[in-house]
């Protein structure tokens, strides 16, 4: 019994080893993990201009730079949602947007109607050409810390706000959202099957106990 609990605590180490060393993509000079990028829209407020997408969904997830979202409806949000990856509040910096064109200011909260902090972007030095024009890439770095959210703390979604004018009218550009400090919901998977396994032999054990004893008693 002894033995096969350590084999399969070595097949859960194993399986979190290979997790940790998945690939990275970079965009505009910066590394993610493959799936740091967000993977839905789960909610949204205003009419919006897509570029280099046909659905506001294709325009803000996955990591290309060739496709964005805008609006200048009153009010604008998105809400962008992880589902194969959470965002976390890890050293230093943990969100990153990138959008186009003039530096812009993305408004992000937590929550739909939450405490917002306003988030200017900075010219990456790269560009993109979308539609058959260049544009200078920008990028939006947040840190969750502003947010007083815990160390460690994983989040599913973050929501967005559009509907910010600069000085020269123009609004973000939203095109790729990536979490610069991602924990791999896939991770979880092997450590849960094995507890449960572990739970199961625990179980299994103890049934084997009582019908020894019942045996004895016979
Ligand atoms: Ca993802
Ligand atoms: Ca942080």
């Amino acid at each position: 019994m002894k033995s096969g609990i350590k084999t399969l605590i070595g097949a859960a180490l194993l399986a979190g080893g290979m997790t940790s060393a998945s690939a990275i993509t970079t965009v505009a000079g910066i590394n993610f993990q493959d799936n740091a990028f967000a993977d839905t829209v789960l909610s949204s407020s205003g009419t919006y201009t897509l570029g280099g997408a046909a659905t506001l969904q294709n325009a803000v997830t996955g990591p290309s730079l060739t496709k964005y979202a805008f609006s200048f409806s009153s009010g604008a949000y998105i809400q962008a949602g992880f589902t194969d990856n959470y965002l976390v509040n890890g050293a230093g910096n943990d969100l990153a947007l990138f959008e186009f064109g003039v530096p812009d200011t993305f408004a992000v909260s937590l929550t739909v109607g939450g405490v917002t902090h306003t988030y200017l972007s900075a010219d990456t030095g790269f560009s993109s050409t979308i539609g058959g024009s260049s544009f200078e890439v920008n990028v939006a770095e947040i840190n969750l810390d502003d947010f007083g959210v815990g160390a460690g703390a994983e989040l599913s979604s973050i929501v967005i706000g559009m509907d910010i004018q600069g000085g020269g009218g123009t609004v973000p550009s939203l095109g790729v959202i990536g979490a610069l400090n991602s924990a791999d919901l896939t991770a979880a998977v092997p450590d849960a099957g094995s507890t449960i396994s572990l739970l199961g032999m625990a179980f299994l054990g103890l049934g084997m106990f009582k019908i020894n004893l019942l045996k004895r008693n016979v």
